[in-house]
C-alpha cells in the first residue's frame, strides 16, 4: 500500500444504534487480496488490502444484513474481487462495476447474474483519467437495457459543468456522497441549493447521505455534515441511501470508527420510518427487487 495511505479501523465498535431488520450498507468496497486480485496498473492510490472476508464481518458486527459493494477507482475496468465477493455474498450482496466500452453482451450477462446492478461513472480527477461523454452515453445506453442504474461521483465545484450531461442520462442515477459538498458553506449556500434543485427537477436522481468523515472540517462526531445530510432525507425521503465507505481510501486526518458512522443515523434519519426508508425499503427496491 501507499506509503501515506491510512488502514481501515481495526476493531470498530458496535453501534449503540440499533438499524432496522434487513438493513443494506449500500457503498463499500471489496480490495484484493491484491495477490488474488491485483490492482490496477493505471490506479492513482494503492490501498491497504481490504478483502471479502472482512467486510462481511463488519456487516455482521454493525447489525446490517445486506451490502452493496461498488467497484473503486484502483482496481480500474477489472471486477473480478466485486464478482468474487459477490459470488461469496449470495444474495445479501449487490454491485456496481465499472465497465469497458467494449464489454461484450455476455459479460455483462455474466455480471448480472451475479449481481451487478449499476455502472459508476467516476469524474473525481484526482482518482481516474478523464472518460468521454460520448463514451459514458453509450455505456448508458446498454445498461439500461438491463434495468440497472448509474452511480456518479463528482465534487462540487464539477456539479454545474456536468449537469447538463447528468440530466440526459436514462435511468436512476445516484450520486455519491451528496455531490461532496463544501459544508463550510452552509446548507443554504447557493451551492448546496443547486444540488437540492437537482434533485427536485428530476424525480430519477437519487443520493447516498455518506461519507462524513470525508466531507468534515470538524472531525467525528461529524455535527458539521449532519445538517446537509438530514435536509436531504427529510426533502428526499424515497430517493436517499446510507453506507460506510468502508474501508475508506484515501483518508488523509483520520480514520473513521464504523460503529461511530451507524450511530449518527439517528441525527439524519430523525424517525423510524425515515430509518426504515433510508436502510431497507429504498435500497431493496433499487437493488433487489
Ligand atoms: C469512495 C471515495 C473515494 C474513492 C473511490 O473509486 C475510488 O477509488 O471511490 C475517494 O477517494 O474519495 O467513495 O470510496
Amino acid at each position: 500500500m501507499d506509503s501515506d495511505y491510512l488502514a481501515f479501523h481495526p476493531n470498530s465498535s458496535k453501534p449503540a444504534f440499533e438499524v432496522p431488520l434487513g438493513a443494506v450498507d449500500a457503498h463499500c468496497h471489496v480490495f484484493g487480496p491484491g495477490r488474488e486480485f491485483p490492482y490496477a496498473p493505471e490506479r492513482k492510490y494503492t490501498p491497504c488490502d481490504a478483502g471479502k472476508n472482512q467486510l462481511f464481518a463488519l456487516r455482521d458486527r454493525l447489525g446490517f444484513s445486506r451490502n452493496v459493494i461498488v467497484q473503486a477507482s484502483c482496481h480500474g475496468r477489472n471486477n473480478d474481487a466485486l464478482v468474487d465477493a459477490l459470488k461469496a455474498a449470495g444474495n445479501l450482496a449487490r454491485g456496481v462495476a465499472v465497465l469497458d466500452p467494449d464489454i461484450t453482451d455476455g459479460e455483462l450477462n455474466e455480471l448480472n447474474a451475479a449481481g451487478v446492478r449499476g455502472v459508476r461513472f467516476n469524474f473525481v480527477k484526482r482518482l481516474v483519467d478523464s472518460t468521454p461523454k460520448s463514451v459514458f452515453q453509450g455505456i448508458a445506453e446498454r445498461i439500461a437495457a438491463l434495468g440497472w442504474h448509474i452511480v456518479v461521483y463528482f465534487e462540487s465545484p464539477d456539479l454545474e459543468e456536468l449537469t447538463p450531461f447528468l440530466t440526459t442520462l436514462p435511468t436512476t442515477v445516484v450520486v455519491d456522497h451528496m455531490g461532496r459538498p463544501d459544508v463550510t458553506k452552509g446548507v443554504e449556500h447557493p451551492d448546496f441549493q443547486s444540488f437540492i434543485r437537482l434533485l427536485s427537477e428530476n424525480e430519477n436522481f437519487w443520493t447516498k447521505v455518506s461519507c462524513p468523515e470525508r466531507l468534515t472540517i470538524d472531525g467525528p462526531p461529524y455535527d458539521d455534515v449532519v445538517p446537509y445530510a438530514r435536509e436531504l432525507v427529510d426533502r428526499f425521503p424515497d430517493r436517499v441511501l446510507w453506507g460506510t465507505d468502508w474501508p475508506h481510501p484515501n483518508m488523509k486526518s483520520h480514520m473513521p470508527d464504523d460503529g461511530h458512522l451507524v450511530d449518527i443515523i439517528p441525527k439524519i434519519a430523525t424517525t423510524r420510518e425515515k430509518q426504515q426508508a433510508l436502510l431497507v425499503d429504498n435500497p431493496m427496491r433499487l437493488y433487489w427487487r
